[in-house]
C-alpha cells in the first residue's frame, strides 16, 4: 500500500499534463511516475491501455480516463480548491469547453507532432527517450522509427490527413486567439481560479508549445498563453480565486469558444455520431467551409451523450442564463437532440 496517489503518466501526454497540473492545483498529494518501460508490465493489466493511470493510495485500484478521474477527485476531496464553477450553468460550459479541448484540440498536438519530419524526428526521439534510459542511440533511432511509423499509421483514423489539415490548424490560431485576448482581462476562463476547461485545454496546448512547429508559432502568436502554460503547469502556491458572477455577461472567451464548439465541435459529434448508428467505418462533412474526415469512433458518442444528460440535468435559472448563448453559438439544438444507445463501451473507446 502507498501512502500517497501514484499518477502513472508521460510529459509528452496531454492527459497526464493535464492530471498533473489539476492534482497540483488541488493540492492533492500525489507522485508522479514516469511512465517507462519500468512501469509497463505493472499497468499492463490496465483497460483501456491508455495514460494517465492514477493509482488509488488506500486500496491500490488502478483508474484511467481524466474526466471521470477529475470528477472522482471532486468527490473525494470536495472541500477545497474544486475546479468546478459553482453554478451548475457555468460547471457545464466548463464541461463542455473541455471536452472540446479532449477530444478536437488534441487534433492539433497531433497533427503537428506527426505531420513535418522535423517535428516527427524530435518528438519521436524524445518520447522513447523518455520511455527508454539508459539505451544506445542506435537502439533509440530504430524504436523511435518504429514509433513514427505506428503514429503516422494512425492519423488517417483520427483524422488528421492533408485534406483534414486546414481546419486542424485554422482551429489552432482561433483557440491561441481566444486565449491571448482572454488572459488581457482575466488569468483563467471563468474567473480567479481554474476550471476543468482550462486544465483541459493545458494538456493539449501543453504539447503544442514544446513540439518545434507549434512552439515556433505559439511563441510569435501568443507570448502569453505560453506563459500561461508555464503557470497553470503548477498552480499549487495561487490562491484560491473567485468564479465569475453567474448572473453577469458570461466572458467573451468563453463565448467564443461556444461559437467553435457550434461551427466545429457538435457538427463533428453528431456526424461521428450519425456514422455510429449505421454502422459506417468512417464519417466526413464540411467545417466552416472545410473538408473534414475521418474514422467513426465509439467514445465521441458516448462524449455527445454525457454532454446532452449534463445539458437535460440542467433547470431553472443556472438553465435560464446559459440557453440564450447557447442557443445564440449553435450548440443548443445539438444538445437538446436524443442520447444514442451505446451497448457495451469496446476496449477500443479511445
Ligand atoms: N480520454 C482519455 C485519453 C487518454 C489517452 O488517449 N492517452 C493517450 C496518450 S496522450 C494514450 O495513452 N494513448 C495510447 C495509444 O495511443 O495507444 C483521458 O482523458 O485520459
Amino acid at each position: 500500500m502507498n501512502d500517497l496517489y501514484r499518477l502513472i503518466g508521460n510529459i509528452g501526454s496531454p492527459y497526464s499534463m493535464k492530471m498533473r497540473a489539476l492534482m497540483r492545483y488541488r493540492r492533492i498529494p500525489f507522485v508522479w511516475v514516469n511512465r517507462d518501460r519500468k512501469v509497463s508490465e505493472e499497468i499492463a493489466h490496465v483497460k483501456p491501455p491508455v495514460i494517465p493511470v492514477l493509482q488509488y493510495p488506500e486500496d491500490g485500484s488502478y483508474h484511467v480516463d481524466s474526466t471521470p478521474m477529475a470528477y472522482a477527485l471532486e468527490t473525494r476531496h470536495p472541500d477545497h480548491r474544486s475546479i468546478i464553477p459553482e453554478d451548475p450553468g457555468l460547471a457545464f460550459l466548463s464541461h463542455l469547453i473541455e471536452d472540446m479541448a479532449d477530444e478536437w484540440v488534441t487534433k492539433m498536438m497531433f497533427v503537428y507532432r506527426w505531420w513535418r519530419e522535423a517535428d516527427q524526428r524530435y518528438c519521436s526521439a524524445w518520447l522513447t527517450h523518455m520511455m527508454a534510459m539508459p539505451a544506445p542511440r542506435t537502439d533509440v533511432q530504430s524504436m523511435a522509427q518504429w514509433f513514427t511509423d505506428r503514429q503516422v499509421g494512425r492519423m488517417p483514423l483520427v483524422g488528421c490527413t492533408e485534406t483534414t489539415r486546414p481546419i486542424i490548424e485554422k482551429s489552432f490560431l482561433q483557440v491561441l486567439q481566444i486565449l491571448e485576448e482572454r488572459l488581457e482581462t482575466s488569468v483563467y476562463l471563468f474567473g480567479s481560479r481554474p476550471a476543468l476547461a482550462d486544465f483541459g485545454l493545458f494538456g493539449q496546448l501543453y504539447q503544442l508549445c514544446y513540439d518545434p512547429t507549434p512552439q515556433g508559432i505559439m511563441r510569435e502568436k501568443a507570448p502569453a498563453v505560453c506563459a500561461w502554460i508555464s503557470r497553470l503547469d503548477d498552480a499549487s502556491g495561487e490562491e484560491e480565486g473567485e468564479w465569475v458572477n453567474p448572473d453577469a455577461p458570461l466572458p467573451s472567451g468563453v463565448i467564443d469558444f461556444l461559437q467553435m464548439a457550434g461551427d466545429i465541435y457538435f457538427p463533428f459529434l453528431l456526424t461521428n455520431a450519425g456514422a455510429f448508428e449505421k454502422g459506417q467505418d468512417t464519417f466526413s462533412l464540411s467545417l466552416l467551409g472545410e473538408p473534414y474526415e475521418q474514422g467513426t469512433f465509439k467514445y465521441q458518442v458516448k462524449c455527445l451523450n454525457w454532454l446532452r444528460e449534463e445539458y437535460a440535468g440542467l433547470e431553472g435559472q443556472a438553465k435560464d442564463r446559459i440557453d440564450p448563448v447557447l442557443k445564440e453559438t449553435g450548440c443548443l439544438e445539438p444538445l437538446q437532440g436524443q442520447c444514442r444507445h451505446l451497448g457495451r463501451m469496446s476496449q477500443n473507446a479511445f
